[in-house]
């Protein structure tokens, strides 16, 4: 039977990857830390004395700069009242979600076209015994089966490289309310230095992605009604969290890329908000 979730080739190879990478040390040791799993990377300055050992020391100091780049999503994101809905879109193992609830007091519903995934995050609230309040789908979010203008907000926390942007931003428009705030982290190629650099190719290779030119962004947002507030270059405040990454013992071989990329700025870490007209 086709998957009405999975409507391409592509998207299976996506989900297929998710499904499949369940011993990743990079994700799991750093959410044991305190129960948030997050796919996504840090922001901010390390401590240095952390290198000196022992290596739960790293750990937990990646963890700490991965928690404030979800922190600094949710600042952009509210306010949002705790009778308000709002949506995570690539919600990945939930750790995003849960932070948001936590602030907020809202519910929160969370996609994932990766089965395992949505079954670890909602394992994850039923343990914090949120489930009822924050819950996570089968679902893909070029086509989330929400109600029109039913969400005060919606992020994509480092998930817009797996899909077309005019495709997402057209639901976006529909899901969110006037007024309704979206928020982005994402990397993106830069269209200054002319076409993909070799270390933006291997990034899309290592993830079975396709990184976005930061115009597509912009146009994409503009064609769909979403009007951008805030631009945040968060480039330079990435890079220690790679510097560190690339030194510890959860290192998983794509560090130099990342790091050359940024350095050679032929890709950006960007945080993008913006409103709903
Ligand atoms: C992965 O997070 C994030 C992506 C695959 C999207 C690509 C992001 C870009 C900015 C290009 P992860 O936490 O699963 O990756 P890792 O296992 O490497 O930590
Ligand atoms: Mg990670």
């Amino acid at each position: 039977m086709t998957s009405t979730i999975l409507r391409t080739d592509f998207e299976k190879s996506v989900a297929a990857y998710w499904n499949t990478h369940r011993n990743d040390p990079v994700n799991l040791r750093l959410g044991e830390v305190d129960d948030l799993y997050h796919h996504h990377y840090g922001v901010g300055p390390y401590d240095p004395s952390v290198l000196k050992g022992p290596e739960q020391r790293i750990i937990g100091e990646l963890h700490r700069l991965e928690s404030a780049q979800a922190d600094l999503l949710l600042d952009h994101l509210g306010p949002v009242g705790p009778d308000e809905l709002i949506l995570d879109a690539g919600s990945g193992r939930g750790g995003t979600s849960i932070m948001a609830h936590q602030r907020f007091g809202c519910e929160v519903d969370g996609l994932s076209i990766s089965e395992y995934q949505v079954g670890f995050a909602n394992d994850q609230a039923a343990r914090r015994g949120i489930a009822e309040r924050v819950r996570f789908h089968f679902r893909n979010m070029l086509d989330t089966r929400l109600p029109s203008g039913s969400r005060q907000a919606i992020w994509t926390n480092e998930t817009t490289m797996y899909v077309d942007l005019g495709d997402l931003y057209r639901e976006f428009a529909r899901v969110l309310g006037f007024g309704g705030r979206y928020v982005c982290i994402t990397g993106c190629a830069n269209d200054v230095t002319g076409l993909r650099s070799k270390a933006v190719s291997r990034i899309n290779e290592h993830y079975t992605c396709d990184i976005h030119p930061r115009s597509a962004y912009f146009r994409a947002l503009a064609d769909n009604g979403l009007v951008p507030i805030e631009v945040v270059d968060l480039t330079a405040a990435t890079i220690p969290y790679w510097q560190l990454r690339a030194r510890s013992s959860v290192a998983t071989g794509i560090e130099e890329a990342f790091l050359t990329a940024y350095q050679e700025g032929s890709f950006h870490y960007l945080l993008i908000a913006a409103d709903r007209i």
